[in-house]
């Protein structure tokens, strides 16, 4: 762990050998089963955690309801500057931490550092929101009434977070609870609880320094049966889950079988329409990252490419050359541009859809395979791969997790490839390349692309914090982050004051004593 200061930089994060895996404002060890994380770059085991038990949960579960009670009645704007001297530790170790994520989940160092950045940006955006939180104003149809609303904090929010964003998506769903009075629980993904570890001793350094309790953030671990305590518990009113859409349905019944609400972020198929007025050069660039940025594990990554027919040779072209340029390697290294997939479970998903591409009559056009040899240890690397395909091939209809991109052919005008790009399950994120003003309006509007993010000219991933992020469809309908997605964390109460002698009642309804 030598290389590239990775011991320094768990160090500073307090990452010890085996870690607390709940974290209740005890910091309790018990002497549950421990989960290994081993690190997807060299293969190495990084650091153990130790599983949450049912004991364990109803202690976090009552630290967090006696935190609440305290923190749901402080100013929002105190709240705000709670999350923004989180935001300042963020700042102080965005290196080690965009370290560690790189380290214990295979993304680029760039990509690390940016998925902190994501986390100091909300913590921005919502120290601003706290002074805010806006509800209306109405008037009464009563003379001498006033009528308004007004958002309270919810209670205790349930995280479920992936490996793939295992700081960032925590973030958005924490710093909006937060400033929202509510407390939050997080399950981080069992494949990246060191990062879970160290994003709970940040928040926890600041809770102390301001003399607030800790289960105001509270650290749960284990697969999906403590996912399941979350799901199952009534005391928890949201439940926010980003994940695969098999895990995402049994969550939503799970929740609603208690009528409590979920926000879900499950799976994309995300796709670029390329047009004949499309600028190639920013074609490449957008596709190329969109596909192999993080190794092809963002929800938003780029999966399809949707190309005219009297440009298809072209870009592929450019695409396929690109692609010959990519130097794959350990992701902390800055001169590689691909990391390794996350455990050889993905690699072994991988291989299987680039099997299953072929048998469905597709055409490789950069050839797969998972790498060997010198650097390549972990057995997690493999070669980022392009097919040309029908978008009716069920491998194409399915998202997987990895650098595969489909090429896709359309002909006629840009609702053929609309047609297209929406004719798959899910539907979080879309992009069309063009310089045609005509075209990109189509795309935009009620008969375009159904995704929850269409860009123009700008690949599918890389959304910023400021507009809300989610998607339709499989994709679960959930919104995080930015605009007003903060609603979610609060529940709304619609007030009537009545400030006569008299009591008329609404709709005119007469009723004298
Ligand atoms: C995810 O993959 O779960 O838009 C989140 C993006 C990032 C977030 C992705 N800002 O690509």
């Amino acid at each position: 762990l030598a290389t590239f200061g990775m011991d320094e930089a768990l160090k500073e994060l307090g990452i010890q050998a085996v870690n607390a895996g709940t974290s209740t404002g005890s910091q309790q060890m018990s002497s549950n089963e421990l989960i290994e994380s081993y690190s997807p770059v060299d293969g190495q085991l990084i650091g153990k955690v130790s599983t949450t038990s049912k004991e364990d949960y109803e202690k976090v579960m009552q630290t967090a309801q006696a935190a609440f009670a305290e923190w749901r009645v402080k100013p929002a704007p105190l709240r705000g500057e709670i999350v923004r001297q989180f935001g300042e530790k963020l700042r102080e170790k965005k290196e080690a931490l965009g370290k560690l994520v790189s380290y214990e989940m295979g993304k680029s160092y760039q990509e690390g550092l940016g998925e902190v950045q994501e986390m100091i940006d909300i913590c921005d955006f919502a120290v601003g929101l706290s002074r805010q939180l806006h509800g209306l104003t109405m008037h009464s149809e009563r003379p001498g009434h006033r009528m308004y609303e007004q958002y309270h904090p919810l209670g205790i929010v349930g995280i479920i977070s992936a490996f793939n964003f295992p700081v960032a998506v925590w973030s958005w769903n924490t710093a909006l609870a937060w400033i929202c009075g509510d407390v939050c629980v997080w399950k981080p993904s069992e494949k990246t609880p060191l990062c879970g570890v160290a994003c709970q001793n940040i928040i926890a350094e600041v809770l102390a320094e301001n003399n607030l309790p800790e289960g105001i953030s509270c650290l749960i671990n284990g697969d999906y049966k403590v996912g399941e305590f979350m799901t199952k518990d009534a005391r928890i009113p949201l439940v926010s889950a980003t994940g695969s859409t098999r895990m995402g349905k049994i969550v939503a019944s799970e929740v609603a079988g208690r009528l409590g609400k979920s926000l879900l972020e499950l799976g994309g198929n995300n796709a670029i329409i390329v047009t004949p007025d499309a600028d190639i050069k920013m074609t490449v660039i957008g596709a190329v990252f969109g596909a192999v940025g993080t190794a092809g594990q963002r929800c938003t990554s780029t999966r399809r490419l949707i190309i005219h027919e009297s440009i298809y040779d072209q870009v592929k072209d450019a695409v396929v050359a690109a692609y010959g340029q990519l130097r794959i390697g350990n992701p902390l290294d800055e001169n590689n541009h691909v990391g390794p997939l996350i455990d050889t479970d993905a690699v072994g998903m991988y291989s299987a859809a680039l099997e299953k591409v072929v048998a469905e009559g597709g055409n490789i056009l950069v050839e797969g395979g998972v790498l060997q040899g010198e650097g390549y240890e972990s057995g997690c690397y493999v070669k980022p791969a392009i097919a040309e395909a029908n978008n009716e091939f069920e491998i194409v209809q399915h998202e997987t997790f990895a650098p595969v991109l489909y090429l896709l052919k359309y002909s006629g005008d840009v609702a053929d490839a609309i047609a297209i790009q929406n004719g798959v399950a899910q539907g979080l994120s879309s992009a069309i390349m063009t310089n045609n003003l005509r075209e990109a309006e189509r795309f935009l509007s009620h008969a375009g692309s159904d995704c929850g993010i269409a860009n123009v000219n700008i690949g599918t991933s890389g959304a910023e914090i400021g507009g809300a992020f989610g998607g339709e469809k499989e994709t679960g309908g959930g919104r995080e982050s930015g605009s007003d997605a903060w609603k979610v964390y609060m529940r709304r109460q619609t007030n009537t004051i009545n400030y006569t002698t008299d009591l008329p009642l609404a709709q005119g309804i007469k009723f004298d004593l």
